[in-house]
């Protein structure tokens, strides 16, 4: 694959630049996307958006820590993959770089990207269901209970029904507005309102650019769709 002469061009000049990134992003390191092959990701016999949804963890909160420890334990054997890391490279190319990720797997983080926007949330994280008390599971055991206040722990995840953290996404939506340059990395962009991101940008005058090997209901939106897996077409701009 070739990257076409004009966004090249355009790749050479651009100052303001958004990526936003979904599970396909981190499929070659071995992450399973939630819709890759058609079917939707389902635990014990639950489709995804139904074990991670806010009424899930009224109903059943012991459910939704089994499916977010299975994939926990799952990801820390995972590794970033090219992609990750080439997006790492353009925080330090670009004047005014953000990386948008819907994924919680902290990949991005572990390539190096730092000053990002996770819109969902973050897998290695809880959080205390009353006191809002933040715990990092990088390296700890989670605790059984909140040690400010005794109540219990929730993965630190956005659910389906669940507003995203607070000004994330109107920071996105800002980024979004402003950027010259706009890469959709392997998203199915069916979830909103991060999948609105790219028709902000597109709206706001931004070449908007997809890599994914199948085509999305935001394909014809964009002006260049580069069909092909991250892991091996992003490294093609370093040339
Ligand atoms: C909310 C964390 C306000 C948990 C996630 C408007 C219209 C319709 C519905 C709604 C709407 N507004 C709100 C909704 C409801 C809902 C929604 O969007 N539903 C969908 C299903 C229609 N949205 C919400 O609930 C959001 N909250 O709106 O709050 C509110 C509050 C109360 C009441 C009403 C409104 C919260 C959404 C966030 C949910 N949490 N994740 C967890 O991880 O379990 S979403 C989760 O699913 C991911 O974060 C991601 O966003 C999504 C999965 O999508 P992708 O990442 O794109 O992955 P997918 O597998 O689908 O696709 C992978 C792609 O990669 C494919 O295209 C494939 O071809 C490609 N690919 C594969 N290999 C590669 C590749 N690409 C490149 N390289 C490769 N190698
Ligand atoms: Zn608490």
């Amino acid at each position: 694959m070739q990257i076409p002469a004009e966004l090249r061009e355009r790749f050479a000049r651009a100052r303001r630049v958004l990526v936003l990134t979904g599970a396909g992003v981190s499929a070659e390191s071995g992450v399973p996307t939630f819709r890759g092959g058609g079917n939707s990701a389902v635990w014990r016999g639950m489709p995804f958006d139904v074990i991670s949804s806010a009424e899930m963890v009224e109903r059943d909160l012991p459910a939704v820590w089994e499916w977010f420890d299975y994939r926990r334990n799952l990801l820390a054997e995972l590794n970033p993959n090219p992609a990750h890391y080439e997006i790492a490279r353009w925080q330090e190319r670009f004047a005014e770089f953000t990386l948008v990720t819907q994924n919680v797997d902290g990949l991005h983080q572990k390539a190096g990207s730092r000053k990002m926007i996770e819109l969902h949330g973050n897998i290695w994280r809880a959080r205390c269901t009353a006191c809002d008390t933040a715990y990092s599971m990088v390296q700890e055991r989670r605790p059984d209970a909140c040690f400010e206040c005794g109540d219990l722990l929730r993965p630190d995840v956005v659910l389906f029904g669940e507003m995203l953290p607070p000004g994330a996404f109107e920071l996105a939506a800002a980024c979004a507005s402003q950027c010259e340059l706009c890469f959709v990395v392997g998203t199915s962009a069916l979830v909103y309102p991060a999948a609105a991101l790219p028709e902000i940008a597109k709206a706001a005058g931004a070449y908007v650019v997809e890599v994914n090997p199948e085509r999305t209901p935001l394909s014809s939106l964009c002006d260049e769709v580069l069909t092909g897996k991250a892991g091996e077409v992003l490294p093609l701009f370093q040339r």
